[in-house]
């Protein structure tokens, strides 16, 4: 089985005719503005990893379509359950770069208290499920927690972003059926990026991509291209429609390239060529978008270069407040995790006390 890539919008920022596209300039605008801001604080985040000031970060680098593009066509009822390369999605519901750096330095005003590793970002208040790394396991949850929206008759879906390699999980196939089978109004949002850390789709499945997958379940399946935003709008658009009109869940695979490293513990050079990843560079997403924008006198250089300047002095700012702020308190590592602390833990945490 093989199943067509949607795609609209050409590396040259000119659109399809057969587009039929009704998003606003202000919701493009804002996906533009988001997309580069993802980016720019990926991009110091991995400089402050190599300063030693934080200890981790995972970049979305490439793949920020994905992400801000779904979001957009999205209600803020809906639930997310990001993997962690798609903290754009936060960032289009409002999580400010502030709370995104208490987090990569796992700090006092860190909302989860540091209690998660950098990446591992999340808001109750956006209904943006808090990411956890063990891969895929977020794929029944959201199986699950659309089935219950489905049981309340809640007007909103869940969606779940992960990447190809989630899809070598058992888990997939669970959450998949799970929610094929109960009809549930979920969105199973996978980012074909080519790697699952150094092992290549050509070494996880023999089908035609992962679509298949999604129609052997019984699902309806798109596969976008990955870096366009207007395709990526209109799948999400179509599928969180469906899903509300009791089709049951959507499968889409993004098609997409993991431009960056996994992650800072990562040196692609040992698997990948440089013309491979020169050969996505054209396909770049942010670049697409601002090359259709500047045709349609929405953008120009000088709003670009106020921008950067705008994001700089933000992202400056956060990052020498994070600086500062003070680790959590021990006690917090236990609070909020279960609904008692065990007496195991107790004497867990009274060692750490004594040894202070
Ligand atoms: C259950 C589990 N197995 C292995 C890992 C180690 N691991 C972390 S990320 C990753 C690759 C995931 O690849 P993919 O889902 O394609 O996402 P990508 O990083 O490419 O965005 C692996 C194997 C893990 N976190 N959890």
């Amino acid at each position: 089985m093989t199943l067509p890539t949607i795609s609209y919008l050409n590396e040259e920022g000119d659109l399809s005719p057969s587009c039929k596209h009704s998003i606003s300039d202000e919701v493009l605008l804002k996906g533009y503005l988001t997309m580069v801001l993802t980016r720019t604080i990926d991009d110091r985040m991995i400089i402050l990893q190599r300063q030693g000031a934080i200890t981790f970060s995972l970049s979305s680098l490439g793949e920020e379509g994905c992400s801000v593009a779904s979001a957009a066509a999205l209600e803020p009822q809906d639930w997310m359950y990001p993997q962690y390369r798609e903290v754009g999605v936060a960032f289009w519901r409002g999580f400010t770069p502030q709370q995104y750096i208490h987090q990569m330095f796992g700090n006092a005003e860190d909302l989860i208290l540091g209690r998660q590793m950098p990446s591992h970002f999340g808001s109750r208040k956006l209904n943006v499920v808090t990411v956890s790394s063990p891969i895929a396991t977020k794929i029944p949850h959201t199986a699950g927690c659309a089935y219950a929206m489905k049981l309340q008759k809640e007007n909103a879906v869940a969606i779940c972003y992960f990447g190809d390699g989630a899809t070598s999980e058992g888990d997939f196939h669970v959450g998949l059926n799970f929610a094929a089978v109960r009809k549930a109004p979920a969105i199973f949002f996978c980012r074909n990026n080519g790697y699952a850390i150094s092992t290549p789709t050509s070494r996880q499945f023999a089908t035609d991509g992962i679509a298949p997958e999604g129609v052997g379940h019984g699902i309806k399946t798109y596969r976008v291209d990955g870096n366009d935003f207007f395709a990526i709008h209109e799948v999400v658009t179509e599928a969180r429609k469906s899903c509300l009109q009791g089709e049951g869940p959507v499968f889409i695979e993004a098609m997409t390239y993991r431009m960056g490293a996994h992650s800072t513990s990562d040196d692609p050079s040992c698997y990948r060529s440089d013309a491979e990843v020169e050969k996505w560079k054209k396909k770049c997403p942010i670049l697409r978008l601002r090359r259709y924008l500047e045709k349609k006198k929405l953008w120009d250089q000088e709003k670009e270069k106020k921008l950067l300047e705008e994001i700089k002095v933000e992202v400056e700012e956060a990052i020498s407040v994070a600086k500062k702020t003070q680790k959590p308190s021990l006690e917090t590592l236990f609070q909020d995790v279960y609904f008692e602390v065990s007496p195991k833990l107790q004497e867990q945490l009274e060692e750490l006390e004594r040894g202070r």
